[in-house]
């Protein structure tokens, strides 16, 4: 069957599907009143759908995204009039919906000069963030700013022309604190713990670097909401273009593809105003700190956990890991006896439920989710994922070998070839490193001692406790030997408690 000519486009959106759904408001009539860096694909099928959903009651809050690196989104999408489609998929098939909140997509190393400008437009009252944890230039281990990371030290040298969020962010604030202007609130939408908290004290220590009194101010006069974010987004593949094209009977550059699951947990300090997102679905509270540590620990440490035991074990996908033997009960027994104590008691919310949920989306059939691909970027994510949760648990003299092995699955992972001896492509910031750290490494014993160096993911607490490395390195020691098929099939929990 041949590709439709005719592209996604303000022109053509009156003849797709009726099956498809489309804008309910009239974009012409729409105003942008939020800022989004880190315009991919999670943005587009998350925070994006809530948007586009109460627009038509109220459409001063179209969205202008930021790519912080590439074109490609907005080489994509300009032609498409900014219009995409999002693809939510299950084992019962797929619902179509066209998303018509973006007004533009800037590319921030064409003209950064261009992205401060729109950040400082007055109708402009909130800047959100999806940007991975790299994007916040931090030491995942100590959640403060890292000083050496060359985006910063570029941004030091040229603050009115940026690289970094963290640099954007305190670039705009000035001008806009210059001009009289009220501050936006900043909203960070990445997996990390204390995602605003930790996002205002980079944000407030690079504006220190240069300017103590724009520093106070952001301190004092700056929100910076946390938010929970959930819905798994995986990477868009040339054959999502082209089934959503042929759906859609209409030619769209980048669909993206998601779950029916969504979830948007929202501090509620939003002092220059914000959308009703609670009418499309978002829960807003005044902590976010144990729904944040419930997703982080039960879905990323989970995710983590299946996706390099999955990639080693030769399995492509979180689905066909989650198929494979053992790995279900594996890591429901993880999620019950490992990481649900560690976690405070949220009132009124079922656990329970929440984690046969869990266990249900990773068996998505229709979602392709790579283990390759959640495994990226390891060193930003595992602190948060899992040594803190391993961390509690030491504290508190309890056993934690699933978690472990976990660990030990990224360590093996991160030297570089899978067990067939072929090389693994690893991406992450500090994959050089972690490769020359282990170059030539064999036993379990010398890789842990190379990988507890990496002080920027594993805090001296953990580095230094005998019990800790014991423990990491029974499960590498076994894992190198057994391989992480048989490893997790035949899993007996060694009672690692002191
Ligand atoms: C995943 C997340 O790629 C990853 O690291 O664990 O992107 C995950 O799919 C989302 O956090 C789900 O909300």
């Amino acid at each position: 069957m041949s590709q439709p000519q005719n592209r996604l486009s303000n022109k053509t959106l009156p003849d797709l599907p009726a099956t498809v759904g489309k804008p309910a408001y009239d974009r012409s009539q729409l105003k942008t009143g939020i800022i989004h860096l880190g315009i991919g694909a999670f943005h587009r099928a998350h925070q994006a759908v809530y948007t586009e959903n109460i627009l038509q009651d109220d459409p001063n809050w179209g969205i202008t995204g930021v790519s912080l690196r590439s074109p490609d989104t907005r080489d994509a999408l300009a032609p498409q009039d900014y219009l995409y489609s999002v693809a939510v998929r299950d084992g019962a098939g797929e619902k179509l919906h066209v998303i018509g909140c973006l007004t533009d997509i800037l590319v921030a190393p064409e003209n950064p000069e261009a992205v401060l400008q729109a950040m400082c437009q007055p109708d402009i009252r909130i800047v959100t963030l999806t940007v991975t944890e790299k994007g916040y230039c931090y030491a995942p281990a100590s959640r403060t700013l890292d000083e050496s990371n060359s985006d910063i030290i570029h941004d030091l040298k040229h603050p009115h022309a940026p690289r970094s969020a963290p640099g954007f962010l305190v670039e705009a604030i000035r001008r806009r604190h210059a001009s009289g202007l009220q501050p936006f609130t900043v909203l960070s939408c990445d997996n990390l713990p204390a995602n605003g908290e930790t996002l205002k004290c980079v944000t407030v220590r690079l504006a220190e670097l240069t300017d103590a009194g724009l520093s106070s101010y952001i301190n004092e006069h700056v929100a910076f909401p946390s938010s929970m974010i959930d819905r798994i987004v995986p990477a868009t593949t040339d054959q999502d273009r082209v089934t959503v094209s042929r759906s859609l009977n209409a030619d769209d550059q980048w669909p993206v593809c998601t779950e029916p699951f969504s979830q948007w947990v929202i501090e509620d300090h939003f002092p220059s105003g914000r959308p009703s997102w609670e009418k499309s679905g978002a829960t807003f509270v005044r902590d976010v700190a144990a729904f944040e540590l419930m997703k982080l620990r039960l879905l990323n440490g989970s995710h983590s956990t299946l996706a390099y035991l999955g990639f080693l074990a030769g399995h492509e996908t979180v689905s066909a890991t989650m198929a494979a033997a053992g790995f279900k009960n594996f890591i429901r027994t993880m999620m019950d006896e490992e990481i649900t104590p560690t976690l405070p008691t949220l009132p009124d919310f079922d656990l329970s439920t929440y984690k046969d949920q869990l266990i249900e989306r990773f068996c998505n059939p229709a979602l392709h989710h790579r283990t390759a691909q959640i495994a990226m970027d390891g060193s930003q994510k595992l602190p948060q994922r899992l040594l803190n949760t391993i961390h509690n648990r030491l504290l508190a003299g309890q056993s934690f070998d699933r978690l472990a092995l976990g660990v030990a699955a990224w360590m093996r992972f991160v030297t570089g070839k899978d067990e067939n001896g072929q090389a693994i492509d690893i991406r992450d910031p500090l994959c050089d490193q972690l490769l020359q750290a282990t170059v030539g490494l064999t036993t379990a014993q010398d890789i842990l001692r190379a990988l507890l160096t990496f002080d920027s993911i594993f805090a001296p607490e953990l580095a230094q406790n005998a019990h800790f490395k014991a423990i990491i390195l029974q499960q590498l020691e076994t894992l190198l030997t057994n391989g992480a098929a048989k490893t997790v099939q035949n899993f007996k929990p060694q009672n690692s408690t002191q």
